[in-house]
């Protein structure tokens, strides 16, 4: 029920925290709920159990209405920002935890810096085929909701209990998971609801967690989605999927993270057991892919899209001059990959 986390492996991770003074915790490019919630958490129970100096570092800064999630006494520095800073904590530092995504390269432009800093590096994971091999310490359980819950069971093992991480990182793992869950709708496990529950005996406030999360949108995101679904929405058999183009983003003055969860209304037509939802970027689209029991996001995303993820959350890239020639032809390179997977 609880990912088994063996004393050999906990033994290490305190082996290896404790030659360190100055730790660096990084998580993947546009960083979504769990990743800051868990990156957050680790952070402020290293310096507040261990004594150690911490940076959190992102290669780009978080979404507005996730910022909630970056405790007061976290320090957060992103690439995009402050390059010079991210340089700094990463050339200072002597020991990288890597969460929430399984690889270097999830990080984007840190990689060459990840690659060529020679301290322990642990990563801590619960995406298919970790990068083992460039890691010190691996924690990859697949089967759990959050790379949030998966760190809360292993400092729950060092530390013996909720009780005892300090409440900042205990309200950070509780945003991860919900977040990753999609609110208790997605990968849940009996270990996910007693997670929730030792936390909130352990005095998270869900109910404050839940008003930032789901009830502090601006007006613009709820607009958005109504008219993606009345004006964007395409069905291909038993799939769907809508492009939101640069200029509908323009239109609607959407900002980073706002469209998230957009992917998954599809998702609630019967007959529907696939979704996609292309976002137009700098010289690609960025691809978020959901589906139902049974179908793999993750295929699709791999075989068609260059990324992967999730059995059934998953996300890449369809990139304009190398998969398409301009930004118009995306509906029909979705339509062509869609009708090749679903048959
Ligand atoms: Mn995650």
């Amino acid at each position: 029920m609880i990912p088994d986390i063996s004393q050999e492996s906990l033994s290490r991770w305190k082996a290896l925290t404790d030659g360190a003074a100055k730790a660096v915790v990084l998580g993947h490019t546009h960083p979504d709920g769990d990743a800051l919630g868990s990156c957050c958490a680790l952070a402020v129970y290293l310096q507040e159990k261990w004594g150690k100096q911490v940076h959190v570092v992102f290669p780009d800064s978080p979404a507005d209405n996730l910022r909630f999630i970056v405790p007061a006494s976290c320090r957060l520095v992103c690439q995009d920002t402050d390059p010079e800073g991210v340089g700094a904590c990463i050339g200072a530092c002597d020991l990288v935890f890597l969460l929430d995504c399984n690889g270097f390269s999830r990080t984007e432009g840190l990689e060459p810096l990840l690659r060529g800093k020679d301290v322990p590096k642990i990563l801590v994971d619960h995406h298919l085929n970790p990068e083992r091999d460039n890691f010190d310490l691996v924690f990859s359980t697949p089967d759990i909701s959050s790379a949030s819950e998966l760190l809360y069971w292993i400092l729950t093992a060092l530390d013996g209990g909720p009780g005892h991480l300090p409440s900042e990182s205990a309200t950070a793992l509780l945003a991860g998971m919900t977040t990753d869950t999609n609110n208790f709708a997605n990968s849940v496990y009996p270990s996910t609801f007693r997670m929730a529950s030792e936390l909130i005996a352990a005095g998270v406030d869900r109910d404050s967690l839940l008003q930032k999360l789901y009830n502090s949108y601006r007006e613009n995101r709820v607009r958005i989605f109504g008219y993606m679904q009345l004006e964007g929405l395409r069905i291909v058999g038993e799939a769907a999927y809508m492009v939101l183009t640069r200029d509908i983003q323009r239109q609607f003055d959407i900002r980073e993270g706002e469209t998230e969860g957009l992917v998954n209304v599809p998702l609630s037509i019967a007959g529907v057991r696939l979704s996609l939802l292309l976002k137009e970027d700098d010289g690609h689209f960025r691809v978020s892919i959901r589906s139902k029991k049974g179908t793999s996001a993750q295929r699709l995303a791999s075989g068609y899209f260059h990324g992967g993820g999730h059995e059934n959350a998953a996300g890449g890239k369809l990139l304009v001059g190398a998969d398409i020639a301009s930004p118009a032809e995306a509906s029909a390179y979705v339509e062509s990959a869609l009708k090749s997977f679903l048959s």
